[in-house]
């Protein structure tokens, strides 16, 4: 049991179902590590909002379709710690600001899994994504 879901359940409900919209599906808190099959819109454009916590992303699973662009809203709740979230293989890099909402879009052309990662780290102590800030991309 990680903290991380945890933290998700006492977020506002209107947060909340933003990332849950994704499956079209019943509304149900997002556990850690449970896929979120991303679901193209009318203009082809699979979206999903993550949130950014310390040292977590929530969900931490995303399934999109290879060929179609994703957009991702990615939202932090630290108030001081700054985060990123990197997709090396997919030349993905995007810095969230302590608080703040970005959007991060780009299309995933190859199948495979894809880990997305933070690289922050405060001088000699150990990243972010040593800390558990880390899930994956699965692309089909
Ligand atoms: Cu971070």
């Amino acid at each position: 049991m990680r903290v991380t879901s945890i933290r998700i359940a006492s977020l506002p409900v209107a947060l909340l179902s933003c990332s849950l919209v994704i499956g079209g599906g019943a509304v149900r808190p997002v556990t850690a590590g449970e896929p979120v099959i991303l679901q193209p819109g009318a203009d082809g454009v699979q979206r999903a909002t993550l949130t950014l916590d310390s040292y977590s992303y929530s969900p931490d699973h995303l399934i999109v379709q290879a060929g179609k662009p994703v957009e991702l809203t990615l939202t932090s709740v630290t108030t001081i710690t700054p985060h990123n979230f990197i997709i090396k293989e997919l030349a993905v890099e995007q810095d969230v600001g302590a608080g703040k909402t970005v959007t991060v879009r780009f299309t995933p052309m190859q199948s495979g899994t894809f880990p997305f990662y933070c690289d922050k780290k405060l001088l000699f102590l150990p990243s972010h994504r040593e800390k558990g800030m880390e899930g994956r991309l699965e692309v089909r």
